[in-house]
């Protein structure tokens, strides 16, 4: 029987001792874990599976955490993880307490850039490289992105700024013409035009065997480095990047352990930005991830599963796709957008019915609104469905390219709220602060499915910049045959008649309330008031007056953070119309709430009936003092 390896891995320097032999043993070692852990518990797969060959051989060849090796998103840097002293805490990832999907500074020197959203890496790395320059020190620094984080803007704007500056740095393109679904757009169709040239693949490969018999320094390998280079700008297109500053090497098989070795060791020695394309196989090791990688992006886990199997309704992200494809049979103006996540977002049924009306425009949330501007100015009604946490992107182009325009968009934000697991940097808790405080914007949350579908059908036909926050999850309520209803903008609900204190309950908080009101009304021993607050801006002020009027005290929720949120609109408007009202809020603190699952998340806030009794019994004893 073979001798394990990666038992006495324990750090980067402990790969530096293996022969090739030993290191692709090490790579089928480091897949298998991968496999075993996320088939278990859940998590990234298929990304995760096809690095590990490239991640292997980086590790080899560079010194981290003194070479920088910079993750783009991080999804995929699982095998990073294990190779750099996290090998035993893998099987703790994404659970609560236990390491992070994602990149993270805090959890090991070796993840030097935290992560999570796309396209940052070459930046930060340009930064890195710059402040070794100035510090005139010596050491590598890498990029690795992947080629659909390569459709988002931010890449290309550090890539234009590298080439400019001539900076010596590694861009790893680590290309497997995936995004989570397809990648789009002209640089993929571009990339892949050079992986499948086969004339210039083969002749490239008669280079590399003959130049590699010949001594490194010698006259005639010079010459023939030089003859590639001269066939690969005559055959293949890696001469965009050359025109931008970049040394373009490649393309190179992703697992291939010698090549990528032999590439980065090569690449080492030159003292101009380079950028390595290499090709991987998404899902490597796994039969099904490799032959649908979009199916296993990612997994729940066989432990998951077991633990949320009883939930029948529809996931919110379902409820949107069929509503919005039910409400644009009738509205032929309706136009969808997606950045990168159609499936997702759940909007394939409104895809499937009218893919002419619908786009993916790439990794690239400042496109997707920018360019909705457009559609709008040209008498369209487009839908922009991007999660939460990614719109934070595109604030500016909200501002300044929709509002400031009077152009209508609707704002379809999936995610919004705890995701649980995926942690800190996918949590979709700032929206309703973010857009809050732009004019004319109109900002709402549904209780459930079927108020999703009215609140797409208001937005639809209020010719009003519109956004709709939904979380992570069940829609609680969806019957698929009902007609949309368009609704009053500015109108709230009243769910229950209680008395002493009035629940201003936001999107997700209404089911957190109802569905726990008879132990909340027990513990108490009066029932609370609950209104369903579905418009967050505009208040429903008139139902304010009389609320402040009839009640002791109003309770506000909402699954977002609390500066700046619902409960502090609400604080305002009274402030403003000169109202002394005892008001306690609950939501997300002033802090990044890490991962878990979204139950213990929200339990750790409080945001559940014992937390919600207690803030309540808070405020009438704050009353009676
Ligand atoms: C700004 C932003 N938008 C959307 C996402 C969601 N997302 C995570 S990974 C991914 C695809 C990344 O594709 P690629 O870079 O090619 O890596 P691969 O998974 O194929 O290895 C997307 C769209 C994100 N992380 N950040």
């Amino acid at each position: 029987m073979k001798k394990l390896i990666l038992s006495e891995i324990n750090s980067p320097a402990d790969l530096k001792q293996l022969n090739s032999d030993a290191l692709s043993q090490l790579s089928m070692e480091v897949a298998d874990h991968i496999k075993s852990v996320i088939e278990e518990h859940g998590g990234h797969y298929s990304s995760p599976l096809g690095v590990v060959d490239l991640t292997v051989a980086l590790h080899y060849v560079y010194d981290s955490p003194n070479d920088k090796i910079i993750w783009d998103v991080g999804h995929q840097a699982y095998a990073h993880k294990i190779l750099t002293g996290r090998r035993d805490q893998f099987h703790s990832i994404r659970q609560k307490d236990g390491i992070s999907g994602f990149l993270k500074r805090s959890e090991s020197v070796h993840d030097i850039v935290g992560a999570g959203h796309a396209s940052t890496s070459i930046s930060a790395a340009l930064g890195f490289a710059h402040a070794r320059d100035k510090d005139k020190s010596k050491n590598q620094i890498v990029s690795i992105i992947g080629d659909g984080a390569m459709t988002g803007g931010l890449a290309y704007e550090g890539i234009n700024n590298l080439g400019f500056h001539k900076t010596q740095m590694t861009i790893v393109l680590n290309d497997n013409s995936m995004s989570i679904s397809e990648s789009v757009g002209a640089l993929s169709r571009y990339l892949n035009r050079v992986v499948t040239n086969p004339t210039y693949n083969r002749i490239r490969n008669d280079i590399w065997d003959l130049s590699g018999k010949i001594p490194l320094s010698s006259f005639v390998r010079k010459f023939l480095r030089k003859t590639e280079e001269g066939i690969k700008g005559f055959l293949t297109p890696g001469a965009l990047f050359e025109e931008l500053g970049l040394r373009y090497i490649g393309p190179v098989d992703g697992h291939n352990l010698d090549e990528l070795i032999r590439t980065f060791e090569s690449v080492k020695q030159m003292n101009t930005p380079v950028l390595v394309h290499v090709y991987t196989k998404k899902g490597k090791r796994s039969k099904d991830a490799e032959s649908d990688s979009v199916k296993f992006y990612s997994m729940s886990g066989a432990k998951n599963k077991v633990e949320n199997s009883e939930d029948p309704a529809i996931s919110y992200s379902q409820t949107f796709g069929e509503s919005i494809a039910q409400i644009a049979e009738n509205d032929t103006a309706i136009e969808c957008i997606t950045a990168a996540m159609e499936i997702g977002t759940g909007m394939t049924p409104f895809t499937k019915k009218f893919p002419e009306r619908y786009i993916d425009v790439g990794i690239a949330e400042e496109h997707a609104v920018t360019y909705a501007s457009g559609l709008a100015g040209a008498g369209k009604k487009p839908i922009v469905a991007i999660y939460s946490t990614f719109l934070q992107r595109a604030f500016d182009c909200i501002f300044h390219d929709g509002l400031l325009q009077d152009l209508p968009i609707v704002y379809c934000m999936d995610r919004a709220g705890l995701v649980g697991p995926d942690g800190p940097t996918h949590h979709g808790v700032f929206d309703i602060s973010m857009l809050r405080m732009l004019p004319n914007m109109v900002v709402t949350a549904p209780k459930d499915g079927n108020e999703l579908r009215n609140l797409l059908a208001t937005a639809t036909t209020s010719n009003r910049s519109f956004s709709i926050r939904y979380p992570k999850g069940s829609s609680r309520k969806f019957d698929r045959d009902k007609a949309p209803e368009i609704l009053t903008i500015g109108t709230w609900e009243q769910l229950t008649k209680g008395s002493r204190i009035v629940i201003l309950a936001a999107g997700s908080m209404v089911a957190i309330v109802e569905d726990n009101l008879n132990a909340i009304s027990e513990a108490l021993d009066f029932s609370p008031t609950l209104i369903n607050a579905r418009f967050i801006k505009p208040l429903d002020k008139s139902m304010l007056v009389s609320l402040c009027e009839e009640y002791d005290a109003i309770l506000t929720m909402e699954e977002g953070c609390l500066a700046g949120g619902f409960g502090s609109a609400v604080i305002e408007h009274y402030n403003d119309i000169g109202r002394s009202v005892k008001i306690a809020r609950m939501g997300i603190p002033d802090d990044f709430i890490q991962h878990g699952s979204r139950e213990e998340l929200l339990d750790s806030l409080g945001l559940n009936s014992m937390g919600i009794v207690n803030k309540i019994k808070d405020i009438l004893g704050d009353l009676h003092e």
